[in-house]
């Protein structure tokens, strides 16, 4: 079945609805009756920064994430969706149902002379803010911007949310900085500072989005992009949070991997015929590794802040229900990479030496931070890093590191960066009473974050336009996810990948995978999706064939050779 035949209105059909909504008189369509009514469901698109396939319970993790496993025991988990690896080129594909090439953020946030790697969005795509701006949704956003290379406070602000589409804003338009002091923060067009003491981001995104539900005009859907920056480095989390997860890991790394690894082949995560990968050969075996309380304060404060980030869920589902909403949302779950193996401010001596004095530019409470990493936290202490330094808060600024990003991406191989399954498969949990019947099932259709626009589009039909302030518009890549929702096939062509270099293509079965630089790996994803058994050399037809399609597709999307060579 193609998906240009199973229509919204297919879907609808599944759902009983067509009759109730054709019922209302002196509607000439589906699609007008259910406006009138005012049925188009509310959308909120929650993501998660730099977290692992296996990390939240519904998907085999043991961090407590009540509020996602609730979603996903009455809505939908995706087992085989997928983002583009990193942080900006997901952004921009994920907003714009696009590759991230053509909509000009190629890589990441530096004009690198060609047009696919302008660092910015360009003007031949549409966010889906400004779609469903258009089609009578009010549009909300609450976090991490991260797909314009003007992020500071005077701009230029042209790609700044407010003039993207969104109606309210409040976040960062930097990718990363401190969790108590971030830099960039911004409410719609005004860079701030952190308005409180206690100021931690992860709450502040919860808060914002909460009150931005609160203090909607019901008598139209919104749409909400809520975007954490949780659990991306640095490690910081409240003391509360990281006290839960006090001993949790002091058995390792080697057996979160293989508890996870079990408790996803029961719950039909992942198929057991997969073989798990082995550990990462520059992680040593648990027993052998030096600093073990060290690495356990790590994974403690990085589970503190998913922890934390499903908090913030359910602060926001409940809000949902104070205000009528919960039955009639469409919530999407996903992280916009994999785990990340940085060992960013991990490495090396502390800094500064705790032993030395160190003098210290303090900053005005009232002044904006324009530093990513601050050297020091408002209160004055200097912000340390090196390895053995325990994180958790303001003054500390490291990463997890390798050994627990290898179980975050349990059973994959590779991390954040690569386009092997460890890079790019995410959880996508799905939820919306009043539209999905199926409660607790998973769905194993592939999907990309392209989809999520013409999903998007679909559920509150919305045209996606051919021109846009009269600019011509490139043609949608995704393909709409209602199909799946009711177990059927999305078809589709092929997906694509490429991000520094790293390439891949998946057809049906198939996934033809390079690393940069690298020989082309062929597997076959349905025996096995952990990419252990390259088929390479037996099938070598299947790959000219496969690479041959990655060729086009690159060209078509304005991929450039890596590493982009500035033109002359
Ligand atoms: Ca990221």
């Amino acid at each position: 079945m193609s998906d240009h035949n199973y229509s919204r209105r297919d879907f609808l059909k599944t759902m009983g609805l067509v009759a109730a909504a054709l019922a209302v008189p002196g509607c000439a369509g589906l699609s007008q009756s259910l406006m009138s009514k005012g049925k188009r469901p509310n959308i909120i698109l929650i993501m998660a920064d730099d977290m692992g396939y296996s990390d939240i319970g519904c998907y085999g993790g043991e961090i407590r994430t009540p509020n996602l496993d609730r979603l996903a025991a009455g809505g939908l988990r995706f087992t085989q969706f997928y983002n583009t690896a990193r942080c900006c080129p997901t952004r921009a594909s994920l907003l714009t149902g696009l590759y991230q090439h053509q909509t000009g953020v190629g890589h990441m946030m530096s004009d690198q002379g060609y047009d696919g790697y302008r660092g910015d969005l360009n003007n031949r795509c549409v966010t889906i803010a400004e779609v469903l701006k258009q089609a009578g949704y009010s549009t909300y956003m609450s976090g991490k911007w991260h797909v314009t290379r003007h992020r500071g406070p005077d701009g230029p602000k042209y790609n700044w949310p407010c003039q993207r589409g969104f109606d309210r804003f409040f976040g960062t338009i930097h990718g990363a900085g401190s969790y108590y002091d971030p830099c960039s923060l911004t409410r719609d067009n005004t860079q701030i500072a952190p308005d409180s003491d206690d100021f931690y981001y992860t709450h502040a995104i919860s808060d914002n989005a909460v009150k931005f539900i609160r203090e909607h005009n019901a008598k139209n859907p919104f749409f909400m992009y809520v975007a954490y920056t949780a659990p991306h480095w640095p490690m910081h989390a409240l003391p509360g949070d990281i006290a839960k997860y006090k001993g949790r890991y002091a058995g390792g790394w080697d057996a979160l991997r293989a508890e996870r690894h079990k408790r996803m082949i029961k719950m039909g995560i992942v198929e057991g015929k997969w073989k798990p990968t082995e550990r990462d050969s520059r992680v040593p075996a648990w027993e052998k590794a030096e600093n073990k309380k060290w690495h356990e304060r790590r994974m403690e404060v990085y589970a503190a802040m998913v922890d934390c980030l499903d908090q913030g869920i359910g602060r926001i589902i409940s809000e949902l229900r104070k205000t009528g909403n919960f039955d009639n949302t469409l919530i999407f779950f996903l992280a916009d990479n994999g785990g990340c193996a940085e060992e960013y401010g991990s490495r090396g001596p502390i800094k500064p030496d705790p032993s030395e004095e160190v003098s210290l530019r303090l900053i005005d409470k009232n002044a904006l931070q324009y530093d990513m990493q601050p050297k020091v936290t408002r209160d004055g202490r200097p912000v340390r890093t090196g390895e053995g330094v325990m994180p958790g808060p303001a003054d500390t600024y490291i990463a997890y590191g390798r050994g627990w990003a290898n179980a975050s991406n349990t059973p994959f191989r590779l991390y954040k960066h690569w386009v092997h399954e460890g890079g790019i498969a995410t959880p996508l949990v799905v939820h919306w009473p009043a539209g999905i019947r199926a409660q607790g099932e998973l769905r194993h259709q592939p999907g990309h974050l392209i989809d999520i626009m013409a999903t998007c589009c679909d559920v509150a039909d919305a045209a996606y336009p051919e021109t846009y302030k009269g600019n011509r518009i490139i043609a949608l890549e995704g393909k709409s996810l209602l199909p799946a929702f009711d177990n059927k096939p999305v078809e589709r062509e092929a997906l694509y990948w490429e991000h520094e270099g790293n390439r891949a293509i998946c057809k049906g079965k198939w996934k033809l995978v390079s690393k940069h630089p690298g020989e082309w790996e062929l597997y076959d994803l349905e025996a096995d999706r952990t990419e252990l058994n390259n088929l390479a050399q037996k099938y070598p037809q299947k790959v000219e064939q496969l690479k041959a399609m990655y060729e086009s597709w690159a060209k078509k999307c304005s991929v450039q050779p890596w590493p982009v060579k500035k033109p002359d």
